[in-house]
């Protein structure tokens, strides 16, 4: 089940920077385009404070927070489709994620190159995403005819797909990303099939200089982005990857300073993380008390079996029922014994679908 979000943008933007920021992981950061080649990737721990007052109410010897990937992937550059810089493999790459952070650069700075010579987020974001549209063209086009013919017999699938490619190809052709379209459930599985680039879930990163963090929205750069995302219908966050680079290398007291000596009150990081948490469709269930208190992450819309297997197959094959409350619950109630006491504990059958914050045991038999 794993999902990985792909961080993706022009060389030299500060991607990787981006990418040690969340996951620490010392990937090559350099001032030179194309410093990243084959993709990094890293597990990123999930910030929730909904950890430390489970804790607080159900106590455990230790916290163990959730991750999930991130993958840091090489620059775009024009001509990409057509084999430019590092071309298709690169896209390649871009393929194999689940959602898209899109990193633009909206900081001057002289000394740190830009590809092309000048810090211009709108006609960066057009040439990325140009790339990816063309990209995703070709593999409709290589596909459309042999669909056609066989859709001519009559044959369902062939038919259903057809039709698919039929609304998808005039969007490319119109420069317009899939992900603007809507489908219906049938025909959403169609298109996931397709694999294609436009159709994943983007959520843009505006990265500003340290100077802009206290109010990124006064920087124009980051009002052109977040114009453009809103027309997009995707979201846009404003962080400045080097300076959370730096903060990241420090402990929590000091980091906590540093913020507040910043005028910022969350972390860009953990709003970044939990922006693309959600963007790939994740939750987040909890087990309490005992050992551990722990966050897991599911897909939304996972039923109790399911989510069961995810922390031991045996939860699954002999799945029983899953005891349950909620988050908001215990912190109203304030323990467990009242959560009971107000019947708000339920015991919840094979088909229930797992909320975001419901608190869980299992019970199962093998
Ligand atoms: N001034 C300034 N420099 C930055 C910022 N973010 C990154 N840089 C610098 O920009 C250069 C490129 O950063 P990288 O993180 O390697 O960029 P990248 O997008 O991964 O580049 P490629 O892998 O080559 O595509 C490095 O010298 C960084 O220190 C920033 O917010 N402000
Ligand atoms: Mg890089």
């Amino acid at each position: 089940m794993s999902l990985t979000a792909g961080i993706v943008g022009l060389p030299n933007v500060g991607k990787s920077t981006l990418f040690n920021a969340i996951t620490n992981a010392g990937a090559e950061m350099a001032n030179y385009p194309f410093a990243t080649i084959d993709p990094n990737v890293g597990m990123v721990e999930v910030p929730d404070q909904r950890l430390a007052r489970i804790d607080e109410l159900i106590p455990a010897k230790k916290i163990i927070r959730t991750t999930f990937e991130f993958t840091d992937i090489a620059g775009i550059v024009k001509g990409a489709s057509k084999g430019e810089g590092l071309g298709n493999k690169f896209l390649e790459n871009i393929r194999q994620v689940d959602a898209i952070v899109h990193v633009v650069r909206a900081f001057d700075d002289d000394n740190i190159t830009h590809v092309s010579n000048k810090v211009d987020p709108l006609d960066d974001i057009d040439t990325i995403n140009l790339e990816l549209t063309l990209a995703d063209l070709e593999s409709i086009n290589k596909r459309y005819a042999r669909v056609e013919k066989v859709a001519r017999t009559k044959d369902k699938e062939a038919v259903a797909e057809f039709n698919v490619l039929k609304k998808i190809k005039p969007v490319l052709e119109a420069g317009k990303p899939v992900r603007s379209l809507e489908f219906e459930e049938e025909e959403q599985k169609i298109v996931k099939g397709l694999f294609l680039l436009t159709s994943k879930p983007v959520l843009y990163v505006a990265n500003i200089a340290e100077e802009d963090m206290a109010d990124p929205s006064s920087n124009s750069y980051v009002q052109q982005i977040q114009k453009f995302a809103e027309e997009e219908g995707s979201q846009m966050l404003a962080v400045s990857a080097k300076t959370e680079e730096e903060i990241a290398q420090l402990d929590d007291a000091d980091k906590k300073d540093f913020l507040e000596a910043e005028g910022v009150e969350e972390s860009g990081l953990d709003r970044l993380i939990k922006a693309a948490y959600k963007l790939l469709g994740l939750a987040t269930f909890f087990t309490a008390g005992g050992k551990e208190t722990r966050a897991w992450t599911f897909k939304q819309g996972m039923k109790a079996p399911q989510v069961a297997g995810i922390i031991h197959s045996d939860f699954e094959r002999g799945f029983i029922r899953a005891e349950t409350f909620s988050f908001e619950d215990l912190d109203q109630y304030g323990s467990v014994t009242a959560v009971r006491e107000a019947g708000r504990l339920r015991s919840e059958g094979k088909e229930y679908v797992i909320q975001d914050g419901d608190i869980i045991e299992f019970r199962f038999n093998v």
